[in-house]
């Protein structure tokens, strides 16, 4: 590896200090203009160290102007490139800064940057350092007043955390709004806003009667493409009371919608900042996928007010603290208002196709990191979706009300601090007596364990025999492994598919076993017929499966378990036994051949009318490459590829007039509205059309121009893509012609564009950088274009290395300019331990070519550096 010339450095959990002085107060002042920005802050602080010491404050990017103690200019300082260093202070003092910054030029997007014409912020994890010299870190919370100076044309509003306590106007064009909010906070929930902007207003009364002004702030002429948010944030509100018992704070809840951002949404205090894809959407141009993602990521910041804000994380370490509960909360909310199955067999699939992955890549983690260099490199699928089932397994082994209760403990300890994770679990362990001291280990340890099952029957006895084993492979960062405490939810079928009561010695037992060593048996008597075991009802804990089942039994499964996810589940295990011996076969050079039993089982649901319709598009939707390539423990991505084509082919062809029937059908009975109803006959419809359009291409090209809903018109364009029609040429001009004015419209276009398998997609990527609509700047076209493209396995990973290539440069030029999204960007160029010999080789010439480069991001660095070492271990 090259030589760098200064290395980033490490931060370890076990290293945490507490602050060597609190803040109490800050007032901030700006006087906003895009190149030169001035910042006033005045805090007041106190030593909490029992020795005097010096203030050590963390700032990047800044120039400092002046600096005051109690009211007198202060001399005793040093400033480096991330701090600075104040000696020579009293006990308790008010500290005065004055700095300048630079917005317009900041294109990182963290601390004040423009967006469009408009100012706005970005702060977590470590973003308010680029705004003041300030100790940016969760657990110093203050009071925060922000008096902000803009001129009254370009700026009408001024917006920032808390209650609006004062505004008036200035002589020179400029006007003044003052904020203040009353609750303690760290840093990184600071937010400021300050443009023109649309503005819809609504409220909401709370359960104890108070009033709360709600409003939404989104780009000039973007109105009618706001309804949808604002109810889903009344929604979440409405929810929070109701499942939670958690009623909103502040008198006013504002969210803005911008166009330049890194990730979704931001939950600063009172005044959340949104990436517009999570706020605008009306029928023509967003699909149902993008409403129920808006409603979700409402959800999820307005969640965080309470887990998150009023009780926040001590240090980064604890981030899953916040993430992984809100995650688990807004997937409730999702799920107690549209489908719950639905829900969770997306979520699983996020888990088993990318969570998995990270597992067993160069970046694993526990959902707890213990090292880490970048903190923006570990708002990971780990501490967010495993996180999130973590907390979704404390759920399963309390059930609601002891968890509700665990919940109220936890809020009536810590409201208004900064805690851990271990402060969580035990106001859980607390609330319910239950012994969480061996759980705990979900939070110390990475890698997806793996429980292997073997069972008896003894027809004399009518006894079961059960015994499940668990180990969690090592992982990168990570050798020995203990065993955790599991909850696997278990049914037992008997052969007419009937549930066969649990009983364990003539007593009725739980459908959820704790395992908590590393291998326990279970004897279930009373069992009067050989039974099927189901394993992991609901998915109930983020674990891999080494069992092997018959056909007979997974029809048994996919037809009569209790479990709608089981069923599901049963579904995938059958596709997938099919794909590991269709990639075997192909590497021996024979053909394929889809089995009957597979055609009949597929047939069968087609035509059941009375399955549930999100139910059925989910189990006709075949497993991505990702998901497929899991159950490998070398991936030939070329075998993988075909196999699935030759698969969804097969399935398409076989039953031909089943798919174009029921697509028809479908259409037919929608009756276009957000009803989760006609959500699930659109998904249903899209999930035809993938057959469909092997056999019927016309049909799929009528379902585009026929309908006026984006959800169609994509369901349909995306079918045309993955089958390659003639008609898929049509359907794109078009819709470039309609939305090409629009950057957001157009990322669907742009992904799609980008995924095609035909042709070389490779110089077609490349061609499209250049496209009016697109821009290196916007974080959200490039994840569209360049993303799905390095999501577009089989190009790539083309045998030549010129996708690996392509990628790199692009990541050299993101390096600089917006090392977030360029270390977001690299992943499936470092999750690749799996891949051939070949291909490894030509990735880490090119891993070796970023680590080269002078100024690597620490973003970058981090990722590199472990990629290097998991391929060349
Ligand atoms: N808390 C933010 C994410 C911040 C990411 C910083 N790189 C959004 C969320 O999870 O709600
Ligand atoms: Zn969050």
């Amino acid at each position: 590896m090259a030589e760098l010339s200064a290395q980033p450095i490490a931060k370890y959990r076990s290293d945490y200090q507490a602050p060597s002085y609190s803040i109490e107060t800050v007032a901030l002042e700006f006087d906003l203009e895009p190149n030169s920005t001035r910042v006033t802050a005045k805090s007041t602080l106190l030593r909490k160290a029992a020795q005097a010491c010096d203030l050590v404050l963390d700032g990047e990017k800044l120039e400092l102007i002046s600096l005051k103690v109690n009211q007198n200019v202060h001399s005793a300082y040093q400033v480096t490139e991330s701090q600075l260093v104040i000696s020579e202070l009293p006990e308790r003092f008010e500290l005065e800064i004055v700095t300048h910054i630079n917005p317009a030029e900041n294109k990182a997007f963290e601390g004040l940057y423009q967006s469009g014409d408009a100012f706005c912020t970005q702060c977590e994890a470590e973003g308010f350092r680029r705004i003041t010299y300030y100790l940016d870190r969760p657990d110093v919370l203050a009071t925060y007043t922000t008096k902000i100076i803009a001129d009254k044309a370009q700026y009408p509003y001024l917006l920032s955390n808390g209650n609006k306590v004062g505004q008036g106007d200035l002589a020179n064009g400029k006007h003044w709004v003052t904020w203040q909010d009353p609750f303690p906070k760290p840093s990184y929930l600071f937010a400021l806003v300050a443009g023109d902007f649309d503005l819809l207003s609504d409220s909401f009364v709370t359960q104890s009667g108070r009033k709360i002004a709600l409003e939404l702030f989104v780009d000039k002429g973007n109105l009618d493409r706001t309804e949808h948010a604002m109810a889903s944030l009344k929604a979440s509100m409405e929810w929070d009371e109701q499942r939670f018992n958690l009623e909103y704070d502040l008198d006013i809840y504002m969210i803005v919608a911008v166009d330049f951002f890194n990730m979704g949404a931001m939950e600063n205090k009172g005044l959340n900042v949104f990436n517009s894809k999570y706020v605008l959407a009306n029928k023509q141009s967003a699909t149902d996928n993008d409403f129920l993602g808006i409603e979700a990521v409402i959800g999820h910041e307005y969640f965080h007010n309470w887990t998150g804000n009023r009780i926040t994380c001590r240090d980064w370490f604890q981030l899953s603290l916040k993430e992984g509960l809100t995650v688990f909360r807004d997937q409730e909310f999702s799920s107690d208002l549209g489908s719950r199955a639905v829900n969770r067999i997306k979520n699983v699939r996020l888990l088993r196709s990318h969570q998995f992955a990270e597992d067993g890549g160069p970046m694993a983690h526990p959902i707890r990191p213990d090292k880490v260099i970048e903190m923006n490199n570990f708002y990971t699928l780990t501490v967010y979706e495993k996180g999130a089932e973590v907390i979704r397994m404390l759920h399963t082994l309390l059930g609601e009300k002891a968890f509700q209760a665990g919940m109220q403990t936890y809020v009536d300890r810590h409201d208004g601090q900064a805690v851990t994770c271990d402060d969580f679990v035990n106001a859980m362990q607390d609330a319910s007596a239950k012994d969480l001291s061996l759980f705990k280990r979900w939070y110390s340890q990475s890698g997806t364990p793996i429980l292997n099952v073997d069972s008896s029957y003894d027809a004399s006895n009518k006894q079961y025999s059960l015994t499940i084993s668990q180990h969690t492979p090592a992982t990168a960062e990570q050798t020995e492994k203990l065993p955790l405490h599991i909850p696997v939810s278990i049914e037992l079928l008997a052969s007419n598919g009937n549930a066969l009561p649990l009983q364990i010695k003539g007593q009725a037992v739980s459908e959820v076993l704790e395992l908590v060593e590393d291998q326990q048996t279970w004897v279930f008597d009373g069992i009067s017929d050989i039974p099927t075991l189901v394993m992991l009802q609901e998915f109930s804990a983020p674990v891999k499966l080494d069992l092997s089942y018959s056909t007979e039994q997974l029809l048994l499964i996919i037809n009569h378990a209790s479990n709608t996810f089981a069923r599901w589940d049963g579904m995938q295990k059958l596709v997938t036994a099919w794909m590991v011996q269709a990639v075997a076969a192909l590497q021996q050079g024979k053909s394929l051949l889809l089995d009957e039993a597979i055609v009949a089982t597929f047939r069968q649901l087609l035509e059941d009318p009375s399955i549930d319709k999100g139910l059925l598009a989910e189990l006709l939707t075949i497993s991505s490459e990702n998901e497929i390539a899991d159950s490998f423990t070398h991936v030939d991505i070329d075998a993988i590829a075909s196999a699935r084509d030759f698969f969804i082919k097969g399935l398409a062809e076989a039953l031909a007039e089943q798919f174009c029937q029921l697509e028809q059908r479908c259409a037919m009975h929608d009756q276009r509205t957000l009803a989760h109803s006609d959500i699930a006959l659109r998904s249903l419809r899209a999930a035809c059309l993938q057959y469909v359009a092997y056999t019927k291409p016309e049909l799929v090209s009528a379902a585009y121009f026929d309908s006026a809903l984006m959800t169609n018109k994509l369901a349909a364009m995306s079918a045309a893509n993955n089958a390659a029609i003639a008609q898929r040429s049509a359907m794109f001009k078009d819709y470039e012609q309609q939305w090409q004015h629009d950057g957001l419209v157009m990322d669907k276009w742009f992904a799609l564009e980008a995924s095609y398998g035909e042709g070389n997609s490779l110089e077609r990527v490349k061609a499209l950088t250049e496209h009016p609509s697109f821009s290196m700047e916007n974080p959200n076209r490039v994840r569209s274009l360049i993303g799905s493209f390095a999501n577009n396995t089989r190009h790539f990973h083309a045998k030549d290395g010129s996708g690996y290539q392509y990628l790199t440069d692009i990541l050299c030029i993101l390096n600089t300019q917006n090392p977030q999204v360029a270390s977001r960007l690299i992943t499936p160029l470092i999750q690749t331990v799996k891949l051939d010999e070949k291909r490894k080789s030509m990735i880490i010439k090119q891993l070796e070519r970023l680590a080269a480069l002078e100024d690597l991001s620490k973003d970058l660095f981090e990722k590199v550096t472990n990629g290097l070492q998991q391929l060349q271990a």
